[in-house]
């Protein structure tokens, strides 16, 4: 069993209010307008000590019950990223090429470019694979409950997206499907499973993205109106 810890509480610091409030949310919804999932690396290398800090930035993520159900793999081995490079081709090949993804889906993708091919795994200059802790496990080897664990990595996911795009770097939330192959090669334990991919790096020189647009306020909004009277 996990020990139960009491309620013990400690004043809470707020953050800094920006003088003019409006301006300052407008400022970073055009920051975050301009991140842009990215499928062509440079090899440049990025410092170790930046992707760290963008990995403990998406820890700060609210998690069901504080449990912190995540554990995020850093690669940076030019072996290790070979053997991922492979083994997710191997899997998407049969996804694109083998029939394997239904035609609706074939369908989806096709805006996107995206094909079996999957160099980045191995010129982007790190990957980082965010493991889902279903459940957990504690020093004693006794399994005990996690809470909203998808809930609890996506938002840390979206907060390493965050990171890396306000320093400069791009990513691409890669699932290649089956994601199976990622337990073995980075030797996971079995309460752990694979959840997203990232690539992280610089754009490749020229990188082009698919142009897509965003959906509009009207789209993605809806505003209750207050009592009138
Ligand atoms: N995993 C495949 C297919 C794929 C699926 C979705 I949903 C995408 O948004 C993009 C690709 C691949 O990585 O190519």
């Amino acid at each position: 069993m996990l020990t139960m810890e009491r309620y013990d509480p400690i004043p809470f610091v707020p953050p800094l209010r920006p003088t003019d409030i409006v301006a300052a949310a407008r400022a970073v919804y055009e920051e975050m307008d301009t991140r842009r999932s990215v499928r062509t690396f440079s090899d440049e290398a990025v410092a170790r000590d930046a992707v760290v800090y963008a990995i403990r930035a998406a820890s700060t993520a609210p998690s069901g019950a504080h449990r912190q159900p995540w554990t995020f793999v850093l690669v940076g081995d030019a072996d290790t990223k070979r053997d991922i490079r492979v083994a997710a081709e191997n899997e998407e090949r049969k996804n694109y090429e083998g029939g394997r993804l239904p035609s609706e889906w074939r369908q989806a993708l096709e805006p996107l470019g995206t094909d079996w091919a999957k160099p980045f795994l191995e010129t982007a200059p790190w990957l980082v694979v965010v493991f889902e802790q279903r459940y957990g496990v504690t020093r004693e080897g006794d399994r005990f409950h996690n809470y909203y664990v998808k809930e609890s990595v996506g938002i840390a996911c979206g907060l390493f997206i965050t990171a890396l795009h306000r320093i400069g770097l791009v990513t691409l939330t890669h699932t290649p499907s089956p994601m199976a192959f990622l337990t073995r090669l980075l030797d996971r334990p079995a309460n752990e499973r694979p959840f997203i991919l990232f690539p992280v790096g610089y754009p490749a020189d020229g990188a082009e993205v698919p142009n897509l647009t965003r959906k509009s306020l009207d789209e993605i909004m809806v505003e209750v109106a207050g009592p009138t009277t």
